[in-house]
């Protein structure tokens, strides 16, 4: 597979943070949300009954049979998020997520107009993971919001507590460069080429750990993910999607025939939806483009990616090694040289 390339329009106002998502694929920004710590933590006080109602069990047989495969699977080679992982725009009522949506829009604006280019602001929510080794997200993308070719979607994720590996309560993960992989539609009922072997890709990602307060901005092309909570505590954050001010803004969903549609939503669409029960009701629309899809790309190639970016990555701290080790060089040259041949 071979990488993107196209120019895509920027993201953060500062130069440095957008190249290194361009580059990684994700950013971690210490303490960005520290002054809205405690208004966050009320909301997600506010709703966490809501979060953590007790969910259906499933109904159908495929349901019963998918269900006690996935609880049977290594955490690792799971698929589907797990019972104890929640997200707001899931579980809440419309009219709570009415609410839930004004009370995040005041901090998540005021950082997203902080950090990013002119932008919209979708998808606000509240997660919320419990302790148990259900409490996983598998390694994912997140849906394709706008036409990639010259627009970037990201994800504005924050750490409502210390989140970290040595805690064990479900860290992020990243596959840093697996954005950079070719062009893929992602979406409802699209299955990704990297299922099997998703264990292998778990065993290359980074642990991200972070502090209440900081907030890590990631690629949506970027895999990533979360492993099980295994703290005492449960563990919080908050998500929000931003997308570039002037975007179209889509959901993909595989069709019959090897195509996928390409259907345009307006911002309510992911404002209200639930990507749960998207799958169940799909959007559709007379407008939908209807595009062949291609051999998606298997893990071999998220694997290749993540290789060239740190190779990318050796070679320019080979390369600035090297410089500075010139610089030193010369100047003890010049210190030694005959005094009146001294620049
Ligand atoms: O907090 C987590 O578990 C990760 C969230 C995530 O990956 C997502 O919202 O797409």
């Amino acid at each position: 597979m071979v990488e993107r390339r196209r120019s895509i329009a920027p993201t953060f106002r500062d130069r440095h943070l957008e190249r290194r998502l361009a580059s990684d694929g994700f950013v971690v920004l210490p303490q960005l949300a520290t002054g809205h710590l405690a208004d966050l933590l009320r909301v997600h006080e506010h709703h966490v009954r809501a979060l953590r109602r007790e969910q259906p069990a499933p109904t159908t047989e495929e349901e019963r049979l998918g269900a006690e495969w996935e609880a049977r699977q290594h955490w690792t080679g799971r698929m589907g998020p797990g019972a104890r992982w929640r997200n707001g725009v899931d579980e809440l009522t419309l009219a709570e997520k009415h609410e839930l949506f004004e009370q995040l829009s005041p901090a998540c604006t005021d950082l997203a107009d902080r950090l990013f280019v002119d932008h919209r602001l979708l998808v606000l929510s509240l997660l919320d993971k419990r302790q148990g080794a259900d409490g996983v997200l598998p390694l994912h993308h997140d849906p394709t919001f706008v036409p990639e070719e010259g627009h970037r979607s990201v994800t504005l994720w924050i750490a409502l507590d210390d989140i970290d590996a040595r805690t064990d309560n479900g860290p992020l993960h990243v596959l840093p460069g697996s954005h950079l992989v070719a062009e893929d539609l992602r979406g409802t009922r699209i299955e990704p080429g990297y299922v099997s072997g998703i264990q292998e890709l778990w065993s290359r990602t980074l642990s991200v750990g972070v502090r209440a307060g900081d907030a890590v901005v990631w690629d949506s092309r970027l895999l990533h993910g979360s492993s099980p909570n295994r703290s005492g505590c449960p563990r919080r954050a908050v998500v929000a999607v931003a997308i570039p001010g002037d975007a179209r803004l889509v959901h993909a969903v595989a069709g019959e025939d090897g195509h996928v549609q390409v259907v345009p939503v307006d911002d309510s669409f992911y404002r209200w939806s639930s990507f749960r029960t998207i799958r169940d009701d799909p959007p559709a629309d007379r407008d939908s483009t209807s595009v062949p899809r291609r051999d998606p790309p298997d893990a071999r190639a998220y694997l290749a990616a993540a290789d060239r970016r740190r190779r990318r990555l050796a070679l320019r701290a080979h390369l600035a090694t090297s410089r500075w080790r010139g610089r030193r060089i010369s100047r003890r040259v010049a210190t030694h040289a005959p005094a009146g041949r001294r620049p």
